[in-house]
């Protein structure tokens, strides 16, 4: 059956019973329209979070501006496929089993019905462009650029530097851990320039149905390839570095001590070049910052701004140095916490935060609260819509990262809690500790603070699901 019809015909069975629920069809405007924009490992650098003085986020710092920036928003897995095969199905890696880069989300679940299948069930058109889906889902959509249903960037060829100038950050060994600026003949030609590029055409486009459109902005993913411009904005010698304990480990249980990239961070600094990687991450989240200012724009060129849901999300963080650990792969600050910011026409207030402890798991309820569509059963996130209509509205479950079977993180307004598989356990108080330093685990103090968080744990760890079978090839960084 074509597309369209099928989707016309979903949306026919499903608008009386839901549209009571959206705020915009409350105004008598019918659905609204979604642009799902996510930023691949943009840690809390960008925009409000300020997890770094330099950071230049102009078009997201805009967005903030105009809609509720959750500033202790985290993600379900500090690793890329997991956290948006979470995202996208609802489901928590200890409810899937998906816990790594290689379990296919369709022998995990086969039958699942995702964030844009669900939508399309129920009248919306859903479109995607880049790197949403970790591994794709081609039956997720009714258009995909590029077509085959992946997100793999394809600049690598022809904007990324050539092969015998690699390493460009001239460390042997580095792979695809590599920066630079790339070929300048082919600024503008980058995978996040052909992203920005079709969700324009899409936004430009007339629609008989509401859209989903997700836009699967790459960097700042690795390799940090982007135009010499981007570099240019942070001059070498003032690059600022993370503060860092050099002793931080020492508290830190052996589950956690093995998480960290210590070699990564030896090769780096060894070999002098600290300021440099912070200068390339940089560089590359404002890049992916101004591709997210085109699209931005054209959502106010279209004339779309008043029925249109933008909500801007990144899959996890990223450490560069932190507990000598670089990467994501871990359950600290640094790798749970993402931005997460949304515009919600008649609804959110103009330039507000809300510092609840947030999960990027909670998207697919809220987005269907958003929509007027019907809620799906067993979702293991919960609705922020009454966080998005008062950011000061109670909330009093923590935010869960996990990252491999048993292996947990809980982050409340104040404190930070992982129990590892082994049974080890880390405490943070972020009122006294923002960086982290001081394990209080062990501090009888705390114990019923610990206790607390400690009861939101899952009930269950699923097993991990099988390996390999996925659609597009992926890697590990
Ligand atoms: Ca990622
Ligand atoms: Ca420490």
């Amino acid at each position: 059956m074509p597309l369209s019809r099928r989707s016309l015909l979903a949306g026919t069975v499903a608008t009386g019973a839901a549209a009571a629920l959206s705020p915009l069809s409350l105004a008598g405007k019918g659905k609204p329209n979604v642009l799902f924009i996510s930023i691949d490992d943009l840690n809390d650098w960008g925009g409000v979070l300020g997890g770094h003085p330099q950071a230049k986020t102009p078009f997201l710092d805009r967005l903030a501006s105009r809609g509720v920036s959750f500033t202790n928003a985290h993600c379900p897995a500090p690793v890329c496929n997991p956290s948006r095969v979470a995202v996208l199905t609802g489901k928590r890696p200890s409810t899937s089993g998906v816990y790594d880069n290689h379990q296919a989300l369709r022998r995990a679940m086969p039958d699942v019905a995702t964030l844009p299948q669900h939508l399309r069930t129920h009248g919306y058109t859903v479109m995607g462009a880049g790197k949403v889906f970790h591994a794709g889902d081609p039956q997720s959509w009714d258009d995909y650029d590029p077509k085959d249903g992946c997100g793999r960037p394809p600049d690598a060829g022809s904007a990324s530097p050539r092969q015998k100038d690699k390493p460009a950050n001239g460390i042997a060994g580095s792979g695809s851990f590599d920066w630079g600026p790339g070929r300048s003949e082919n600024d503008g030609k980058y995978s996040d320039d052909r992203v920005a590029d079709q969700v324009i055409k899409w936004l430009k486009k007339d629609h008989d149905q509401p859209f989903f459109i997700a836009a699967g902005l790459f960097r700042p993913h690795l390799p940090w390839y982007v135009p010499q411009a981007y570099f240019d904005m942070y001059p070498l010698d003032r690059v600022v570095l993370p503060v860092v304990k050099p002793d931080d480990l020492d508290d830190v249980p052996e589950a956690g001590r093995r998480l960290a990239r210590i070699a990564d961070h030896e090769r780096i600094t060894k070999a002098g070049k600290w300021a440099h990687a912070v200068q390339a991450y940089l560089a590359s989240l404002t890049f992916a910052d101004a591709q997210l200012g085109r699209i931005l724009d054209a959502v106010v060129d279209s004339d779309r701004s008043k029925d249109t849901i933008i909500v801007v999300w990144s899959d996890h963080g990223w450490s560069l140095g932190e507990k000598q650990h670089w990467k994501k792969f871990a359950l600290w600050e640094e790798c749970t916490r993402v931005p997460l910011v949304f515009k919600v026409p008649g609804l959110t207030e103009k330039g507000t935060t809300c510092g609840r402890p947030v999960g990027l798991i909670d998207l697919y309820p809220t987005l269907l609260d958003l929509c007027g569509v019907p809620q799906r059963a067993n979702l293991d996130g919960q609705s922020l819509v009454p966080l998005l209509t008062d950011p000061g509205a109670a909330w009093e479950r923590p935010a869960l990262t996990t990252h491999g079977a048993g292996n947990h993180a809980l982050r409340s307004e104040r404190w930070r809690y992982i129990r590892y598989a082994d049974g080890s356990e880390e405490l943070y108080d972020h009122d006294a500790d923002p960086n982290e330093w001081t394990n209080l685990a062990q501090d009888g103090r705390h114990a019923a603070a610990k206790a607390a968080l400690a009861a939101w744990l899952p009930s269950s760890d699923a097993a991990p699901a099988p390996q390999g079978g996925e659609v597009c090839i992926s890697d590990d960084d």
